[in-house]
């Protein structure tokens, strides 16, 4: 037969080539069918997604990885060859890919990402162990090969004597196309995507959209970050650093070394907010055991909230970095593979473990991968947990007392141990608490206010069940322990009751004011204070490595216990200190006390003093200074 060019109009089911067409039309069928299989396969094996095999979940998930597969495939025939070469070097590229996913999730419960690629050192222990994450079954991701590559030998004469024209190629491509999109839009539409979970973007849209997803987000992220830091620049920091440093080690200082050698427990509360302290409902006090913690405690009651796009991880961050929050989405997503200065890796140094300890998937906020930055020895999370009692968001998270059991006895009591807790019990929705006689919440009954009452007077008595175990194992006397509230929990659409019952007005320094977490810190040795300096959660660093002497050179925060005034720099650039607001959005300064306009001349060389920091801290994280500073 003579061979057809491409030029030759022939149709793609012609009778004299009907046996060849039948033949590629099944390659092409199984090649779809194989690929679509492998991924669903990966998501099943490793716990992603679950059975009943047709749940609403499961089928939007697969439709989205036809269509991601359709899409694939209607690109390849474009760049069709009579060898089939191009398919097969695609199916095995994406099979070791499943196959280096399915290795990645055995050890860390997550999906690679371009950053793990790109910065191999960040493979871990799954490089150095490669060998016992396989398993039997991952011949899967493999199994089709052979067959493709024998079908291609068996046929080769025959394919190689026709080829698909260019222009019908491109035609069925982009109903391939078409079809592809069409799915993918229904299966996205009927899912309630959450960015924040790289398992559960995997878990409704499939493997194939996340890596293609993760592609973008990457290139979106890097695409114009200039991450060269020029001399200029590392001198600014140089400069900023040395002034800092140089005026916050000045005069003796206040409680210096008073912990050293102590544990070191962290506790970050979920929407714990200031006004709850000491406030009482009917005469009962919302918080109990919080308010008897604080008359043992420093307590801090100016502390802001400087949390952005990354949230609870933002909080999270800065108590662990003393950096601010990225300026835009989440430093846990976007800078995961930073070098950072942080309170795990001073406390290394000395001989501490270091334990993250959160009873939620590892996925969610990128923490398995920041975990692995900040230096955490372990990340106990909701897989190492068992859910024996549920409380709160909504009534499927393990409830904190159970949290806070079982790390207990997780931790390793008997070497110095760094252990931050953060805590879900107080997570919004409070639904969860609306029919539950708790506490007496009097006229607010079944608001999202008396919910919320109601989830912190929960999370505030596990908490004191919490230090009652401390106690009981001789932790509570030889343990520096912190807490703090990660950020609030009654949005500005939700604060009717909560204006009426502290008999505030609606106004924009009211609401400032409101925006606290309260922040303890309890240490054998210190004399309780009430401290009323303002400050923010980037402040929690210093102070504790003051307390227990370790380095702490490039931090964003001050030691407030031995600083002469307070002040806390928010992420939109507003600016709070013991006397003023300066208001980035109305670029407005207003007298604290009383709310009155002041003269913003007067202020504005302080304001932009303190607003450098976000500056500096701004470079630091996104051209990875603190790695070449080093
Ligand atoms: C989930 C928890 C909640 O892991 O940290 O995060 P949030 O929604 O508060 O940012
Ligand atoms: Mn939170």
């Amino acid at each position: 037969m003579k061979i057809q060019l491409e030029s030759v109009k022939r149709p793609i089911f012609s009778r004299e080539n009907a046996k060849i067409n039948i033949a590629e039309m099944f390659f092409f069928i199984f090649y779809i069918i194989s690929i679509v299989c492998k991924c669903v396969y990966l998501q099943f094996q490793n716990q992603i997604n679950f059975k009943p095999l047709f749940s609403k979940t499961n089928i939007y998930m697969s439709v989205s990885t036809i269509a991601f597969v359709l899409a694939v495939f209607a690109f390849l025939l474009v760049f069709y060859t009579r060898n089939k070469l191009v398919f097969l070097i695609f199916n095995v590229l994406i099979s070791a890919l499943l196959f280096a996913d399915a290795l990645y999730l055995r050890y860390y419960n997550t999906i690679i990402t371009v950053p793990v690629i790109y910065n191999a050192r960040y493979l871990g222990p799954v490089k150095e162990s490669v060998l016992s994450l396989i398993r039997k079954r991952d011949i899967f991701y493999f199994i089709d090969i052979p067959f493709f590559i024998l079908f291609v030998i068996v046929y080769r004469k025959k394919f190689k004597e026709i080829k698909l024209p260019f222009l019908k190629r491109c035609v069925a491509a982009v109903l391939l196309i078409l079809v592809s999109f069409t799915g993918f839009k229904v299966a996205y539409s009927k899912n309630d995507t959450s960015e924040y979970d790289n398992n559960y973007i995997v878990k409704n849209l499939g493997i194939g959209y996340f890596h293609y997803y993760d592609i973008r987000r990457y290139v979106k992220q890097n695409w114009n970050r200039n991450k060269n830091l020029s001399n200029d620049e590392i001198n600014e920091i140089k400069v900023f650093f040395e002034e800092k440093n140089e005026q916050s080690n000045k005069s003796p200082k206040k409680y210096s070394g008073i912990a050293k050698g102590k544990n070191l427990i962290i506790i970050q509360m979920e929407a714990l907010q200031g006004f709850l302290v000491g406030q009482k409902i009917n005469g009962k006090e919302i918080t109990p055991n919080l308010n008897k913690l604080i008359e043992e405690s420093l307590y801090f009651n100016n502390i802001y909230v400087q949390v952005a796009g990354g949230n609870t991880s933002d909080a999270e961050f800065m108590t662990n970095t003393s950096l601010y929050p990225a300026k835009e989405g989440a430093a846990y997503f976007r800078f995961s593979t930073n070098e950072y200065n942080t309170l795990s890796k001073e406390l290394k140094k000395e001989g501490y473990d270091s334990y993250a300890l959160h009873a939620y998937g590892p996925a969610f906020w990128n923490r398995t991968e920041m975990y692995k930055a900040i230096g955490f020895d372990r990340f106990i999370s909701v897989n190492d947990y068992v859910l024996d009692e549920y409380i709160g968001w909504g009534g499927w998270a393990l409830s904190d007392d159970s949290f806070y059991r079982q790390s207990m006895e997780i931790i390793d009591v008997q070497k110095p141990f760094y252990s931050f807790f953060i805590t879900l019990s107080g997570h919004h929705p409070y639904t969860y608490f609306e029919d539950k006689q708790t506490f007496d919440v009097g006229k607010y009954d079944k608001t999202y206010f008396a919910n919320y009452i109601k989830a912190q007077n929960y999370a505030d008595a596990a908490l004191g069940r919490f230090i009652e175990r401390l106690k009981n194992m001789g932790l509570y006397d030889n343990s520096l322990i912190i807490v703090y509230g990660d950020h609030t929990g009654l949005p500005k659409a939700q604060s009717k009751e909560l204006l009426e019952f502290l008999g505030k007005k609606d106004d924009s320094v009211d609401w400032i004011k409101l925006q606290k977490i309260p922040l303890v810190i309890h240490c054998p040795g210190i004399d309780p204070e009430v401290i009323e300096k303002t400050g923010g959660q980037v402040d929690i660093f210093p102070m504790i490595a003051n307390m227990m002497g370790i380095k702490n050179y490039y931090a964003m925060g001050k030691d407030l216990i031995n600083s002469e005034k307070g002040y806390a720099v928010l992420r939109n650039g507003s600016v709070l200190t013991d006397d003023y607001y300066y208001s980035s959005e109305a670029d407005t300064v207003y007298d604290l006390k009383n709310g009155s306009e002041l003269d913003k001349d007067i202020y504005i060389e302080e304001i932009e003093k303190y607003r450098k920091e976000l500056k500096i801290s701004d470079l630091i994280i996104e051209k990875d200074a603190l790695r070449k500073l080093k």
